[in-house]
C-alpha cells in the first residue's frame, strides 16, 4: 500500500547520501518528489529511476541552496500541485576538514555554516509560507548528534548542527499553531560521501573514519525520516 500517495515532498540535498535514500523511500510509499541539489546530472538520473521504478511523479530543480535568490526563484516558480507541499526534507549539508579551531580554513567554515545553517534557512523561509497559508505541513531537518556535542576539531561543524538544532526548536515553537510539525533527525556516524568531501577526496583517510564499528547507512536514516513523517497528524516526533 503506498501510504504517502499525493503527498508532495521537497528534498534538498537529493543528489546522494541521505537526501537520495529518502527520495527512495518516499517514492516507495507513493509520494510525489522536488528533488532539489547541485549536481542535476545525478538528480537526472535518479529521476528516472524513480519513475520507472514507483511511478511517481519527479520535479527535478538544481538548486544551490547557498544562493538566497536562487532558492527564491526555484519555490517561485513552482505551479499547480507542486506549491502544496506537505513534507520538506532539509537535508543539504556538508563537513569540510577537522582542524583545531586556531588552524581551520575560513573558506571551510564558510561553505559550511552557508550551506548547513543559512542555505537551510532561505530554503525553509521560501517554502514555510506555503505551508502555513494552508494550514498544514511538516519540516524535517537534519541535524547531527554533532549538534548535541562537540569532538576535537569538530568545532565549526558542531556549531553549523547545534545551529539546526536551535532552528528546529524555534521553527516548533513559531509553526506550533499553524499545524506545522517539526522534526529534528540527529544521526551519528554515517557512511555516504560525507566523509570523502570532509576530507576533500582523501578516501583513505575518510575510510578511517569507519573503522572498528558497523557505522549506520544512508537508508537507515530515510527510514526514520519516513517514520517520523508516517506518523498520525496529530504524533509529532521532535527528534529522533
Ligand atoms: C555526522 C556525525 O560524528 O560524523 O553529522 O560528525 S559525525
Amino acid at each position: 500500500m503506498a501510504r504517502l500517495q499525493n503527498k508532495i515532498v521537497f528534498i534538498t540535498g537529493a543528489s546522494s547520501g541521505i537526501g537520495k535514500a529518502s527520495a527512495i523511500a518516499f517514492a516507495n510509499e507513493g509520494a510525489d518528489l522536488i528533488i532539489a541539489a547541485r549536481r542535476i546530472d545525478k538528480l537526472e538520473e535518479l529521476e528516472i529511476d524513480l519513475r520507472e521504478k514507483y511511478k511517481v511523479d519527479v520535479l527535478t530543480i538544481q538548486l544551490d541552496v547557498r544562493k538566497k535568490m536562487d532558492v527564491k526563484k526555484a519555490v517561485a516558480s513552482l505551479t499547480g500541485k507542486w506549491r502544496d507541499i506537505d513534507i520538506l526534507l532539509n537535508i543539504a549539508g556538508l563537513a569540510r576538514g577537522m582542524s583545531k579551531i586556531h588552524e581551520g580554513d575560513t573558506e571551510h567554515w564558510d561553505e559550511m555554516i552557508d550551506t548547513n545553517v543559512k542555505g537551510l534557512l532561505y530554503v525553509s523561509r521560501e517554502i514555510i509560507p506555503l505551508m502555513t497559508e494552508r494550514m498544514e505541513g511538516h519540516v524535517i531537518n537534519l541535524g547531527s548528534i554533532a549538534g548535541h556535542e562537540v569532538y576535537p576539531n569538530g568545532n565549526v561543524y558542531c556549531a553549523s548542527k547545534f545551529a539546526v538544532n536551535a532552528i528546529s526548536k524555534s521553527m516548533r515553537v513559531d509553526l506550533y499553531d499553524k499545524n506545522i510539525r517539526v522534526t529534528t533527525i540527529d544521526p551519528g556516524m554515517v557512511d555516504t560521501e560525507f566523509s570523502v568531501i570532509r576530507f576533500s577526496g582523501d578516501k583513505e583517510r575518510a575510510k578511517s573514519v569507519y573503522e572498528g564499528f558497523i557505522p549506520l547507512t544512508a537508508e537507515d536514516i530515510a527510514e526514520t525520516i519516513l517514520w517520523c513523517a508516517m506518523r498520525p497528524p496529530h504524533v509529532n516526533i521532535s527528534r529522533s
